[in-house]
């Protein structure tokens, strides 16, 4: 038997997700550890360097809320669980290596989870924002999404609010596209990927403004050029007359030199074009060029008070994205050419505006709603536009005084974003007194808000469109708004353009309004972009009406602060002078307190709060007092890079070196439970693409191979759970079956990442019949002195039959297809019983049985050799000995054949050609060196001989 090799061993990181210390181990952690462990020992067994680490993620909500009911500190609750947990899981027989095993709450753990939040910090990918948050009301804490299950608190079931505060976020967001394309270049299952895929959220769209207009306004004054509105926007009708007066005014008087600088503008062919003595915003102006944000200001002598307000004014403009060119009469009389060179430069060297290419007039940061569309073909049947109850431009219009807009927008913001989209009955309220243009027809549509928007999606803002969107469909026909329909179904479309019969009913057809179309076709009342299909008019609208095609994604940042004792602390302290502070890394960890009391508080602040001599602090920077922030992290960031800290585990300096790291890293197997497809998962990858690009790892995916187990459920077929009273709970199973049993009836279940199916008291009775058939077989065979047994004649067939299962059982692991590779070890038992054996049959047996039941094979192994079978290396099978069935291969000379030889069916050239020098008919007609092979597979063999003069 060779053994395995100590040195050169290639590496193999097996990694399972490192279990919660709740109390007692269940089925599920059986299922999730002592499985793949047959995987881990097999990979042993073929040579690799193996490891296969645990360790806890004890950080945590729950136990912070068990400890409150047992009247626990949660450290103690933590440690004593960790200590039941560690005994059994050493019961279960894996092969994890302790040495390895890390703790969540171990200070020399946190003290890295901090660390790199501090690198994060440091780099701009973690801040400190206002957002909304899932807060529950029983907890008292920011819950993330996935802890909201139909709006309710995923732990106490409490109906879960909309709360807004200031929040430590990690900026994941800033990795979107790069978590999408790495998705590309790992080999994990399709679920996984695809729930990842959604959970990011790619929706490439456009974004285009829609200016705003006050309803009290008289018509655009200027309509003979461009043909805009002018840009001005306020709800103070009264002021935006007298401002208009001025401009008129003004305009009836102007200079001789803004007279000749007028004409030279407008003579001027270019493509900009120019008004004269125009309102921006709250500012008269002398010219302003509508295709680029400039304004062109020509002045008289001006004394120093006006000089001043001028350049109030400059500022203000230039704040709104203006660029300023300003003259003095005498220039323009003097020297226009030079006055024209200078604007045409100017012109030349400017940034586009956001209307560019409409003639449209550049608005102020009033003066427009953007809104991101993925339909931007569906323009033309936009009829309303909405904005998200908490749109900025709600406060900014003052349209929140209305009493009607700020309750609705009040009651929007309690819910969570799942209620919003979710729910059948559309809300909203119209802006009133506020419109807004549409800018591929000019049409003043009314402009809402309503809950199914989103804040936090795209723009925050949407334009409607009834025709072709089932939302805005479902509310243009509760609140009466115009419907219009702009796409044409292709079939439609290819109707239309058939017999007249056919057309007039598509046209009928057409009318109809009861229906929303969806889908993309034809475009149809879309002025000159009717005829086009969807696609092509995206493109052509963007060129000619405006917008910028981006993609937006439903991913969001990661809020990574709790407001919860049982956590990792943030290492920052707030100083009144210097602001937030990170904890010199000197100076890490911030260790946790011991509190007595932990209990949560009820303004929703961390009770870290109330330990005044620990939030009490030095500011790093400047000496003074400063407080230490006292919101913990969320369990995900502890869990985010536990697997680069199972390569150096004791390390002091660093989180691990770039050597172990270097060696062990990416994983190369990660399994563990679906629940985990997104967040952990997307987590630490976004973590491990912080890291790569800080420099401090040189790989950019963290698991090379992902594979989900399936879940076992109780006999009843129901999710085991002690309210169902259908726990099995394996102690139990393990005192009556043994471990190995136990473990080789989990793998035996169904292909480990398929299976979802019950626990059947009566299999496992299956499994340890089987195994204490084993233990017979060898028995009988050491007690009938037959084990060991040297001379026994080979059965032929027997030895196909054992080559057979070294590969079958070998592929079937390689596949988690446990179940199958244990149900040849079965076909294998029953030929064993019923013929005799050679002692190698019986120990390769005992091989291939060894990382499903490695108690049992050890025990029987020692009986006869000194060292550890789980040292030893996987059988190898003989491919041709596993061939069903042999060939008649002609062996020819010179094309003569000389012999016909029985071989297997695959046999290669060189097998075939061995056995054909060997045969002695042959031999005699090898007369010369043979030059050439001809080989043909299953037929012959022909060998060319160099021909001798
Ligand atoms: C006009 C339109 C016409 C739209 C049409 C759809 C169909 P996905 O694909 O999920 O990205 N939308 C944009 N921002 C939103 C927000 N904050 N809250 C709610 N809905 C929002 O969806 C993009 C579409 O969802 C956008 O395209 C917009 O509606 C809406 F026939 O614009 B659409
Ligand atoms: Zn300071």
């Amino acid at each position: 038997m060779k053994k395995v090799q100590k040195k050169n061993k290639p590496k193999f990181y097996k990694l399972v997700e490192f279990p919660y210390p709740s109390g007692n181990l269940h089925m599920g952690h059986w299922y999730a550890f002592s499985v793949p462990d047959i995987f881990a020992r097999y990979k042993t067994m073929k040579g690799y360097e193996v490891m296969y680490p645990i360790g806890f993620d004890a950080f945590g909500l729950p136990a912070e809320n068990a400890a409150i009911k047992n009247k626990l500190q949660p450290a103690d609750w933590t440690k004593k669980n960790i200590a039941v947990m560690t005994k059994q899981m050493k019961s279960m027989g894996t092969m994890f290596d302790w040495s390895r095993a890390v703790s969540t709450i171990d200070p020399g753990y946190y003290k890295w989870t901090q660390w790199i939040f501090l690198q994060f910090y440091k780099a701009g990918l973690a801040y400190r924002a206002k957002t909304l948050v899932n807060w529950c009301p029983s907890c008292k804490t920011v819950l993330a999404n996935e802890q909201v299950i139909e709006g309710k608190c995923e732990r106490c079931d409490s109906v879960v609010e909309q709360r807004e505060r200031e929040q430590w976020m990690y900026k994941i967001t800033a990795f979107a596209e790069k978590l999408l394309e790495g998705l590309d270049r790992v080999d994990w299952s399709e679920v996984t990927k695809i729930a990842q895929r959604n959970w990011i959220g790619k929706s490439e769209g456009t974004e285009i403004m829609f200016r705003l207009t006050n309803t009290d306004l008289p018509p655009d004054p200027l309509p003979e050029e461009g043909g805009g509105m002018p840009g001005y926007v306020t709800t103070n009708a009264k002021e935006y007359h007298a401002l208009y007066d001025k401009a008129l005014e003004m305009r009836e008087n102007p200079t001789q030199a803004e007279k000749i600088l007028w004409e030279r503008l407008r003579a001027n062919k270019q493509e900009y074009h120019f008004r004269r003595q125009h309102i921006v915003d709250h500012f008269i102006v002398d010219f302003l060029c509508l295709r680029k944000n400039l304004i062109i200001e020509v002045d008289g002598d001006v004394h120093d008070a006006q000089q001043e307000r001028d350049r109030e004014r400059d500022d203000t403009l230039r704040g709104l994205g203006y660029t300023i060119l300003r003259f003095r009469n005498e220039e323009v009389l003097q020297n226009i050419e030079n006055v024209i060179k200078k604007i045409n430069d100017t012109l030349s060297t400017f940034p586009l505006t956001p209307s560019e290419g409409r003639g449209d007039l550049p608005f102020g940061e009033v003066g427009g709603v953007s809104v991101f569309t993925t339909r931007l073909d569906t323009i033309f049947g936009a009829t309303y536009l909405v904005l998200s109850p908490e749109h900025e431009l709600i406060s900014r219009l003052n349209l929140d005084s209305d009493q009607e807009i700020r309750t609705y927008c009040d009651q929007a913001k309690r819910k969570t974003a799942l209620q919003r989209q979710e729910s059948k009955e559309k809300t909203g309220v119209e802006l009133k007194g506020i419109k807004a243009i549409n800018p591929a027809n000019g049409e003043k549509i009314p402009v809402w808000v309503a809950d199914y928007v989103l804040g936090n999606y795209g723009t925050g803002a949407i334009m409607a469109v009834p025709a072709h969107d089932e939302r805005d469909f479902a509310f243009a026909k509760k609140y009466h708004l115009p419907i219009k329909k702009v796409i044409m179904p292709p079939a439609v479309a290819r109707m239309l353009r058939t017999a007249s019969d056919i057309a007039v009913g598509a046209k009928t057809e057409l009318r109809i309004e009861s229906e929303c179309f969806e889908s993309e076709g034809e475009l149809m009342n879309s002025g000159k972009f009717s005829g086009m299909n969807s696609e092509q008019a995206k493109w052509e609208i963007t060129k000619t009406i405006g917008g910028k095609r981006t993609a937006t994604y439903r991913l969001r940042d990661w809020i990574l602060s709790r407001q919860r004792y049982w956590g990792t602390p943030i290492p920052l302290v707030f100083c009144e002078d210097c602001g937030w502070t990170p904890v010199p890394e000197e100076d890490l960890p911030v260790k946790l307190p011991k509190l007595e009391n932990y209990l949560p508080v009820d303004d929703g602040s961390s009770p870290l709060a109330r330990v005044e001599k620990w939030v009490k602090t030095k500011c790093p920077k400047c000496g003074g007092g400063a407080k230490r922030e006292t919101d913990t992290m969320d369990t995900f960031v502890d869990s985010s890079w536990y697997f680069l800290r199972y390569t150096d585990p004791d390390n002091k300096k660093e989180f691990a070196s770039k050597e172990n790291m270097k060696k062990w890293l990416p994983v190369d197997l990660y399994t563990g439970g679906a629940e985990h497809n997104t967040m952990h998962l997307l987590y630490s990858r976004f973590f491990i693409k912080a890291l790569h690009e800080l420099g401090y790892v040189d790989f950019d995916e963290p698991f090379k191979v992902r594979r989900n187990h399936g879940t076992v459920l109780g006999p009843d077929g129901q999710k085991m759970s002690k309210s169902k009273g259908n726990v099995i709970d394996p102690d139990k199973e393990v005192a009556q079956y043994g471990a190995d049993a136990v473990r080789m009836y989990l793998a035996f279940l169904g292909p480990y990442d398929t299976f979802n199916g019950p626990w059947e008291p009566k299999a496992i009775v299956g499994i340890s019949r089987f195994l204490h058939r084993v233990w017979k077989l060898a028995h009988d065979a050491i007690s009938n002195s037959q084990f060991p047994i040297s001379k026994q004649i080979a059965n032929p067939k027997l030895d196909q039959i054992i080559n057979k299962a070294i590969k079958k059982v070998g592929e079937d692991i390689e596949m988690l297809h446990f179940n199958t590779a244990i149900s040849e070890l079965m076909k294998l038992l029953n030929e064993f019983e019923n013929c005799k054996l050679k002692i190698e049959n019986l120990e390769q047996f005992l091989l291939l049985l060894a990382p499903f039941a490695p108690h049992l094979t050890e025990e029987l192994w020692s009986k006869d050799h000194k060292t550890s079978i789980h040292e030893e290396s996987w059988p190898i099978y003989d491919p041709a000995l596993i061939l069903e069935s042999t060939a008649h291969f002609a062996i020819q000379i010179n094309g003569k054949t000389r012999a016909v030889i029985e071989l297997p069916v695959n046999s290669s050239e060189q097998a075939v050609r061995e056995k054909a020098e060997k045969d002695e008919s042959v031999k005699r007609h090898l007369t010369a060196p043979i030059q050439k092979v001809i080989f043909v597979k299953e037929k012959l063999i022909n060998f060319v001989l160099r021909h001798i003069r």
